[in-house]
C-alpha cells in the first residue's frame, strides 16, 4: 500500500490539462436545430502515429493523453469540435497492431469498432516511419471495409522529413487504397491542421448535434483522473512498466471544504514492476502523484487530494473485469 499524502505543490504541466469543457464564449449565437450538421469521424492508424496529438490539436484542448510510447490510447475517446453550424465528433482510437494479450485484442477491437460507427475515417500515417508492417496490416483491414465509409489520408509528422519524400509516399498509399482526400500535417507543430479542420466541418452531414456546444470530450471525470495518472506513468517509467500498468479510480469523495479526494489503484503485472514504479523511498510514485495532482487540480479547478495505491496483480491484462474497468469491451 503506497498511500501518498496530498502534495502541497500547486504546479501543473506545461502541456495543459485534459479537459472536457471549453471556455464559455458569450457571443456565440445559438444554432437552430434544423440548421445543425453533425458527423462522427474515426481517427485510426498504427500506434504512435500521432492520432491523439491530432485530435487534441483539432479540439483545441488536451482531450486524450499523449506519450512517446506506442499503445498510449487504450479506449475510444470522443472529442468534440463545434464550429458554426457544424459539429465534428472525432473518435480517437487505440493504435492498431497485432494483438497478443486479451487487453490488446480489446483495444484493437475498439479501434475497428470506431470505424464502423463513423461517417468518415481518417487514416493517420507517421510519414517518417512510412509503410511499416503494422500499417500494411491496417491497410489490409481497411480494404475489407472499403466503400462503407469514406477514407481520408493524413500524413503526419511532416516536420520530421524532407518534403520531397511526401509525394512518393502519398502515391504509394493511394495505390493501395482509395482516399477521397490527402492532407500533409504536423499535428505537433500545427501546420496543415486548419485546412483539415475546415474540410471536416464542411464534410459532416445535416443532422442534430450529439453534444452540447461547450463539450470538448465524453470522458467522465473518474476516467479522466485515471488517464492523467496513467499518462504520468507512461512518461516517467520505461521498458515493461508502462504497458503492464492500468489505473482505476476506486473512490471519489467530495469534501465539505470544496476539495475532492481521489483514490486510484494502479495495477502492475509483477512485484518487480511495482518496485520500479514506487522507486527508491517512494520517489517515483510521489512524482507521478505530484504531477497528476497538479494537472487534475488545474482541470477540475479545485483542490485535489490524490491517493495512489500500487498493487501487483499478475495477469490483470487477461482479466475481463480490469478490461471493462478501463472502458473496453472484452473481445475474447
Ligand atoms: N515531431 C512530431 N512528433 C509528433 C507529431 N505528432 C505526434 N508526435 C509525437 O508522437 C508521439 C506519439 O503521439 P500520440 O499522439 O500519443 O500517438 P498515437 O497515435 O495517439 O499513439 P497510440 O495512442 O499509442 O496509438 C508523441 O511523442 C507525440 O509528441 C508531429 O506532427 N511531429
Ligand atoms: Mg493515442
Amino acid at each position: 500500500m503506497t498511500n501518498l499524502p496530498p502534495d502541497e505543490a500547486d504546479d501543473h504541466l506545461p502541456e495543459g490539462p485534459l479537459s472536457n469543457k471549453s471556455q464559455p464564449t458569450p457571443d456565440k449565437q445559438p444554432v437552430d436545430i434544423r440548421d445543425q450538421r453533425c458527423g462522427v469521424v474515426a481517427v485510426l492508424g498504427a500506434p504512435n502515429a500521432g492520432k491523439s496529438t491530432l485530435v487534441n490539436r483539432i479540439a483545441g484542448a488536451k482531450v486524450s493523453i499523449v506519450s512517446p510510447k506506442p499503445q498510449t490510447t487504450r479506449f475510444r475517446i470522443r472529442a468534440v469540435l463545434t464550429e458554426g453550424p457544424a459539429q465534428v465528433v472525432l473518435t480517437d482510437t487505440p493504435g492498431i497492431f497485432r494483438p497478443r494479450r486479451r487487453l490488446d485484442r480489446a483495444m484493437v477491437a475498439a479501434a475497428w469498432g470506431g470505424v464502423q460507427d463513423a461517417d468518415l475515417a481518417l487514416l493517420v500515417v507517421d510519414a517518417r516511419a512510412g509503410i511499416t508492417e503494422t500499417l500494411a496490416g491496417i491497410i489490409g483491414g481497411l480494404k475489407k471495409a472499403a466503400g462503407r465509409v469514406p477514407l481520408w489520408l493524413v500524413l503526419n509528422k511532416t516536420d520530421l522529413i524532407p518534403p520531397e519524400r511526401l509525394l512518393p509516399l502519398t502515391a504509394e498509399l493511394n495505390q493501395q487504397l482509395t482516399f477521397a482526400e490527402t492532407f500533409m500535417v504536423s499535428a505537433e507543430k500545427g501546420s496543415g491542421v486548419a485546412k483539415l479542420q475546415q474540410m471536416l466541418a464542411a464534410a459532416v452531414p445535416m443532422g442534430p448535434w450529439l453534444f452540447p456546444d461547450d463539450d470538448l470530450s465524453d470522458l467522465p471525470d473518474r476516467m479522466l483522473a485515471a488517464e492523467i495518472v496513467r499518462e504520468q506513468i507512461l512518461r516517467q517509467t520505461h521498458q515493461e512498466v508502462p504497458h503492464h500498468a492500468t489505473v482505476e479510480t476506486e473512490q471519489w469523495t467530495e469534501n465539505q471544504d470544496g476539495s475532492v479526494r481521489i483514490d486510484c489503484t494502479i495495477y502492475v503485472g509483477r512485484a518487480s514492476q511495482k518496485a520500479i514504479l514506487i522507486g527508491d523511498g517512494g520517489t517515483r510514485i510521489k512524482e507521478v502523484g505530484r504531477r497528476a495532482r497538479g494537472e487534475l487540480q488545474h482541470l477540475l479547478d479545485r483542490r485535489v487530494h490524490l491517493f495512489l495505491n500500487v498493487k501487483d496483480r499478475p495477469g490483470w491484462d487477461e482479466e475481463r473485469a480490469r478490461i471493462r474497468a478501463i472502458g473496453l469491451e472484452d473481445a475474447g
